[in-house]
């Protein structure tokens, strides 16, 4: 049978086989032995349970269009960016270095400002809408502008942000019926802070899956832009109308003189911080040795 791999927890995964029921799965030795893992996303082959007392086998693991590391998750449509105003505050250069892994791995980035209630962002998702994106100011506590956030949510879109700023908040917010476990939930009823431990994928009734994941600390964040450094530009995608356009051909966007990029900045046509981000992760990945950057997700 074929199915969509929802989520894996010590070994078992779970499979939704395109009949619409799930099945406990767990992965032939080959996968190990081959250094490949299945990942949420992950369409694969599978047979299932011969009886009630064993598990399925996933067989293979068919084509990927994408994969992302950090979450762990293969074949995603959107790459939904949680920020919030406050605990923890936004981190631009982390929400810049996503929107650019995602661009290059061919998943639309969607930066998501959580806790509205708590302050105004300001020009915050204006300056992602100018950078082509799809962005929002919201509230998993008040509702506000989840309407409009549920409607660009087609497709397999996967969240992911710091922890604590909300993602599962927001999942049972504009999906009441996945009834996810938050921080806030397990304080009342005295756990301590419930906080998400894998990646999961769940079927919407509208059709398409939202992924919930573990949030990250920026520390986390240290595996480099993810992408060869000569690439990195195209990851920015509101810089293309100026490339080619520089005094050098050889131009990095990184403090030339005669930088078309730079004078775009100076006009407004592109944020200042996005400007910075990208010279910052130009920076980092440059100065990241070959061999680390063989390990990365292909282009
Ligand atoms: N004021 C306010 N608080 C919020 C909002 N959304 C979430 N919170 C609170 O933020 C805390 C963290 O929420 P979670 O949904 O658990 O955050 P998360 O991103 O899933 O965190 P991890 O699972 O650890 O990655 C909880 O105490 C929520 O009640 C919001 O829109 N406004
Ligand atoms: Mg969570
Ligand atoms: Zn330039």
């Amino acid at each position: 049978m074929e199915g969509l791999l929802l989520t894996s927890l010590s070994g078992f995964y779970t499979v939704r086989g395109d009949d619409g029921a799930r099945y406990v799965c767990k992965a032939r030795g080959r996968f190990r032995r081959e250094g490949e893992t299945p990942l949420p996303g992950d369409r694969v082959t599978f047979s299932p349970a011969a009886d009630d007392d064993s598990e399925g086998v996933v067989q293979s693991i068919l084509p990927r269009r994408n994969r992302l590391a950090r979450p762990p998750v293969a074949n995603v449509d959107r790459l939904v960016i949680v920020s919030a105003f406050e605990s923890p505050a936004p981190d631009l250069l982390a929400l810049d270095r996503l929107t650019a892994v995602a661009v290059e791995q061919g998943i639309d980035p969607v930066p998501v400002f959580n806790k509205d209630d708590l302050g105004d962002f300001g020009d915050l998702p204006a300056r992602y809408r100018q950078a082509g994106f799809a962005a929002f100011a919201v509230s998993a506590r008040t509702g506000a502008g989840l309407d409009e956030l549920r409607r660009a949510l087609t497709g397999v879109c996967v969240f992911t942000g710091n922890s604590g700023v909300g993602k599962s908040s927001l999942l049972n917010a504009l999906f009441p019926d996945l009834d996810l476990a938050t921080g806030a939930v397990s304080e009342k009823l005295g756990r301590g802070r419930h906080t998400t431990r894998q990646v999961t994928l769940y079927e919407l009734p509208q059709g398409g899956f939202v992924g919930d994941t573990p949030g990250f600390s920026t520390l986390d964040l240290t595996d480099g832009a993810a992408v060869e450094p000569e690439n990195l530009v195209f990851d920015f995608p509101e810089f293309a109308p100026f490339l080619g356009r520089c005094r050098f051909s050889s131009c990095t966007h990184t403090g030339e003189a005669g930088c078309a990029v730079a004078e775009a900045v100076e006009r407004g046509e592109i944020a200042r911080s996005r400007f910075e981000n990208y010279g910052a992760l130009y920076r980092e990945s440059a100065t990241l040795p070959a061999w680390a950057r063989k390990k990365l997700p292909p282009r």
